[in-house]
This record gives structure tokens, C-alpha cells and sequence, in this order.
């Protein structure tokens, strides 16, 4: 299908429509008080108000407290997992809520139309409440940005002029709003992660995010912005231009650099920059992580973004971006599972895709174990290794029970304990296996295990709309779980691991068709691995290991020279 017909369809898709109720509250009410008599009003407010402010300043600061015990309150109404798995990735520690935390901790606001998206206001039914509370000051940037995107996205009057001045060539003057445009590409995983990096930067740097990649990218996601649409609009000028966009492009920041062709006078910035962030980038590619760059960078009113690296560890290594940072995540490692569950809710149709097979197989049991396998070999399995690390990292951790070969404990309890493990992988054999093997024998612990697997695609198929669709229910299907087992190197496991808010069990990379040994351990941080970070100092102009800089960037698990954020108390 051309890029031209994708844009034009994706183009009619109606965004959420945002009802303001405070404003239908107001007339409502200016409509009421024309009609009283004016003594009628007087005469209870004189009576009334010294005794309102006398049981507001008696109650104001317990009114707040209650409603936060009263949220927690709700949050232990059922207990969850009957204990749990002795080494329960639990860590949550709260039960399922029913439907408490409707906005997640004021992530959210209210007002969008519900049933144009489900899933916005319904996440809370089946997720924990996450006990990682996002801060004030983030919650208000994201209030702030809402206000940005609203006075200046698709179509607005300040989009329009930019747009103006992106068409009138080359020297620009400062333009009312400032935009940054991401570039489908690469896996979902791959997607979501940029998606959220992207954002970040957007909002480190007062920027409007917009994203191409229209029709695939509704048919996924809701849209996360009240009033505008996050979707570019398909009559941008440079649509035409993104395939051809690389690493040698006239305009892209990094090839201009080498060439020297970046003219960095204060009185003419380019009106566009194309970031070549993919895994492909060179050295000059990554300056775009150094201070210098950010503050030429800053000028530029268009900035078009491609990249497949959750780049956001190497952010908090620039230093005019750290102050605000270590206010808008006090906590290191929540930055993915923040914005995460604060952009990304699945369309009406993954969600009929999550909620049904969720209420199927996995609601009624005692405890949900997500097991994520993706194998990067050019067959596509199963293989031996691979099961036998399955089952070597999930029995060690004992997140699964020994089955009893001998019969020797297969005296059944009345009421055993239902454990429902979720599998995702392109392979059936992994679940074939497991389910085998828990139906042909009984567990030493009595627990009854169940095994289950949406789909086996075979391979990827990132042009197929049903494949992508079942892709993104899968990974929100493993973040709803209570205990989850990733695959080392998969951006699909990071998604999954972010949004439910936990440390996973990372299996290892098997090397020359070989189990590993350990075959997993224990994540240090649920946080994303950005897989191709820069190896360099900007003010000493030299090579160093940006693993250690500072405390809460430091490698990852499963790639030594990766770069994730950890919480570095809880190490
Ligand atoms: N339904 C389903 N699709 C999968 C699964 N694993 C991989 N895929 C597909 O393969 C793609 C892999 O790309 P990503 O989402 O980036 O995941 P990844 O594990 O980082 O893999 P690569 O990007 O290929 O390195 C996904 O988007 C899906 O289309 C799975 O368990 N279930
Ligand atoms: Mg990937």
C-alpha cells in the first residue's frame, strides 16, 4: 500500500472527543442562580459559611489523608495471591483493585469520551495499583504539556505558521511553538520505547511531540492528548521526504556536522534537523547527547526523529537536562513505567483482544506467571536449550513447582492453588511442552498449573495489521501479570516489564545453542536497556564509559555495554 493512501485514511480517524465538565457544571449552574431570589441565596450563605469555614479548617488536612487511606483502604479489600510464590515478583505488594485508581495515581485526567477508548479509564480493573507514585512535579509538566499540545498541534494557528516558515526554506526566525516528529520504525517494542523517549524530550524541551506512522499507530493506540491529535497530519511537507531520511541526508544533524555544513550563527538556524538515532548512528550522530548540541538543537523549530534505542538512560547524562529530571523522577527507574501507562492505551479493538482472552484464562487464577520467549536465531525453533532454560531459571526461582515424576505426592488437595502461566513467543512449542508437562504429572507442591498462549505467529510481520494488533495485546497481557520471566535483549519484554511496574527474571542470551548457567536473574531495575549508547565525555572530548558516571545509570543485565537507570537505594 503507498504512503499516500495510508495517510489519507489515517487522516479521517476522529480523535477522542474531550468534554470539559467543569465547564457544563458552570452553565448549568449560572442558569440555576438566575432564577433564585437574591435573598433567597444570601440568607443560607450567612448562616452557612462561618460554620463551612469552621469544618474546613478542622478537617482540611485529615479530608486529604482520608481519601489517600481510603484509596489504600480499597487497594487491600482482596488479598492477593494467597502469599504468593516464595520469591513473588509481588513487589507491588497491593491487591487487584476494582476500580480505585481510575486516573493511575493523577497520571491521567478525566473528561476524555470513555467509550472511544476503553481502555483509558478501565486499566485499573485488571492492573495492580502500582505502589510507584509518580511526583507532583511531574504530574504538572504533564498538565503542562497538555496545554502546549492543545494551543499547538496539528492545525492549530502556531502549527500552521511553522509550517509556513518549514516550507519558506532555510533561515528562520523564532517560530511560537517547536515541534519534534517521530518516525515510525522498526518492532513494536522497538515503537513503544521511542515513543516514550521521544516525550521525554519533548517535554525536557518544551517541544510538541507529533508522530507519523497514522494509520498503524491508530489502529494500536489511543490517542494520549487531550482535544489534539498526536498523529502529524498527512499533508506535511517533508512526508514525502521521511523514506529517504538517513544517516547521509543534507539535513541530518550528525552528516552536517562532519561536513561542517551546520551554520550555527544566532541569526540563522536551520528551519528543520533529522536525528539519526537508529542503532546505526556514528560518532557524530551522537553529539546530539552533548550539551553543546542541545543548546544549537534548541533553535531549530522542526527536529524529525528516527530511532529504534530507548535513548532515555543517556539523557540523564546531559547535564542542562539533569535538574529537571531528578525533579521529575525522584525515583530513577520509573520513567518508562510512568510514561508508559501515561501514552499507551491499546485501541477499543486490542482491548477487546486483552480483556477477552484475560476473563477466558487467567481471571480466576490464584497467581499469573507471563513467561516472554523470543529467541534471536534465523530458525524459529523450539529448541531444546531454550526449553531447558525455561524450566531451569522458573523451577531455581521457584516461580513454577518440581513436578512429582515418582507419584509419590499425588495425593490431590481440595482446593489447590491455580497457577496460570501466560507464554508469548512466535514458537508453540515452549507451551506445548509446559503444558505437557504439568498435565502428565502432579506438582510437589500440589499447585495446579495452567498453561496458556494467545498466538504463534512463526516470525514477525511488522506490515500485518492483525499481527501488531495481537503483538501489543500480548505485551499487556504480560504486564498484567503477577510475576513475569523476560527474555534478555527484547524490547517486547521491556514494554511488558515497564507497565506492570515490576523486575523481571531475565533469561540470558543462549550463546552457541548452550543453556546458560545461571539461566536468569533477578532484574536490577524494571527499566528499558537503551541497547546503543554513546561511549563519550562532550567536555573532555574524549572515549569513557558512560556505565559509570553516575549511580543510577549504570549497564544492563542482559547487554554489557547497554545503558539502563536503576533506583540506586534499592541496589
Ligand atoms: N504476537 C507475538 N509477536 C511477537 C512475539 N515476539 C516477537 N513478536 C513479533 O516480532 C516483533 C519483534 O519486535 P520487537 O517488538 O521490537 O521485539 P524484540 O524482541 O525487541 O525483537 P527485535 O526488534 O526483532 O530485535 C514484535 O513487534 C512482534 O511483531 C510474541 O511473543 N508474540
Ligand atoms: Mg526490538
Amino acid at each position: 500500500m503507498t504512503r499516500a493512501f495510508r495517510r489519507r485514511t489515517s487522516y479521517t480517524r476522529p480523535i477522542d472527543r474531550f468534554r470539559f465538565r467543569a465547564s457544563a457544571d458552570g452553565a448549568t449552574k449560572s442558569g440555576f442562580i438566575r432564577d433564585m431570589k437574591l435573598k433567597e441565596i444570601l440568607t443560607p450563605l450567612f448562616i452557612g459559611l462561618p460554620l463551612v469555614v469552621f469544618v474546613v479548617l478542622v478537617f482540611r488536612n485529615s479530608t486529604v489523608d482520608l481519601s489517600v487511606g481510603f484509596a489504600e483502604a480499597r487497594a487491600l479489600e482482596r488479598v492477593p495471591n494467597n502469599g504468593g510464590s516464595e520469591s513473588s515478583g509481588s513487589e507491588n505488594g497491593s491487591a487487584r483493585l476494582s476500580s480505585g485508581d481510575k486516573l493511575i495515581g493523577g497520571l491521567l485526567i478525566p473528561g476524555f469520551d470513555e467509550g472511544s477508548c476503553l481502555s483509558r479509564y478501565r486499566s485499573s480493573l485488571y492492573r495492580r495499583t502500582s505502589t510507584h507514585k509518580p511526583s507532583l512535579y511531574l504530574l504538572s509538566m504533564l498538565r503542562d504539556y497538555e496545554a502546549l499540545h492543545r494551543r499547538c498541534g496539528p492545525h492549530t494557528k502556531p502549527y500552521d505558521e511553522a509550517v509556513e516558515q518549514l516550507k519558506s526554506g532555510n533561515s528562520v526566525s523564532l517560530t511560537e511553538c517547536k515541534y519534534v516528529v517521530w518516525m515510525s520504525y522498526s518492532g513494536l517494542g522497538n515503537k513503544i520505547l521511542t515513543l516514550a523517549s521521544a516525550f521525554l524530550y519533548a517535554l525536557l524541551t518544551n517541544r510538541v511531540l507529533l508522530v507519523d506512522g497514522g494509520k498503524d499507530m491508530a489502529d494500536l493506540f489511543c490517542e494520549p492528548f487531550p482535544e489534539k491529535s498526536w498523529l502529524l497530519p498527512n499533508d506535511f511537507p517533508l512526508v514525502d521526504q521521511f523514506g529517504n531520511f538517513d544517516s547521509k541526508s543534507p539535513n541530518c544533524h550528525g552528516n552536517m556536522l562532519k561536513m561542517n555544513t551546520l551554520n550555527t550563527s544566532i541569526e540563522s538556524v536551520p528551519s528543520y534537523l533529522y536525528l539519526h538515532l537508529a542503532h546505526d548512528y556514528d560518532d557524530h550522530d551522537k553529539l546530539f547527547f552533548c550539551d553543546q548540541e542541545q543548546a544549537l538543537l534548541d533553535r531549530v523549530p522542526w527536529l524529525i526523529l528516527k530511532t529504534d534505542n530507548y535513548f532515555v538512560p543517556s539523557l540523564f547524562l546531559i547535564p542542562s537536562f539533569e535538574h529537571k529530571l531528578s525533579n521529575l523522577f525522584p525515583q530513577k527507574d520509573t520513567v518508562f513505567h510512568h510514561l508508559g501507562r501515561y501514552l499507551f492505551h491499546p485501541s477499543n479493538h486490542v482491548w477487546g483482544l486483552i480483556t477477552r482472552y484475560y476473563e477466558a484464562y487467567l481471571a480466576s487464577a490464584d497467581e499469573r506467571i507471563g513467561i516472554q520467549v523470543r529467541v534471536f536465531e534465523s530458525e524459529p525453533g523450539p529448541f531444546q536449550h531454550v526449553m531447558d532454560q525455561i524450566l531451569g531459571c522458573t523451577l531455581k526461582e521457584k516461580l513454577l513447582p518440581e513436578v512429582d515424576k515418582e507419584g509419590s505426592s499425588s495425593v490431590p488437595l481440595e482446593r489447590p492453588r491455580v497457577k496460570a502461566v501466560l507464554m508469548t513467543s512466535l514458537s508453540s512449542g515452549y507451551y506445548e511442552q509446559l503444558r505437557t508437562l504439568y498435565w502428565e504429572y502432579p506438582t510437589k507442591t500440589g499447585d495446579v498449573i495452567t498453561v496458556y498462549q494467545p498466538s504463534y505467529e512463526m516470525y514477525q510481520q511488522t506490515e500485518k495489521k492483525t499481527h501488531n494488533r495481537k503483538a501489543w495485546a500480548e505485551i499487556y497481557l504480560l504486564s498484567l501479570s503477577d510475576v513475569l520471566v523476560t527474555s534478555a535483549w527484547s524490547t517486547f519484554g521491556y514494554v511488558a516489564q515497564g507497565l506492570s511496574g515490576s523486575k523481571p527474571w531475565i533469561l540470558y542470551k543462549a550463546e552457541n545453542m548452550t543453556t546458560p548457567n545461571p539461566p536468569c536473574r533477578r532484574a536490577m531495575s524494571m527499566e528499558p536497556c537503551f541497547h546503543a549508547p554513546p561511549f563519550y565525555d562532550c567536555k573532555a572530548k574524549k572515549g569513557i564509559d558512560t556505565g559509570k558516571v553516575v549511580p543510577h545509570v549504570r549497564h544492563c543485565e542482559d547487554m554489557s555495554w547497554g545503558l539502563k537507570l536503576v533506583h540506586h537505594e534499592d541496589l
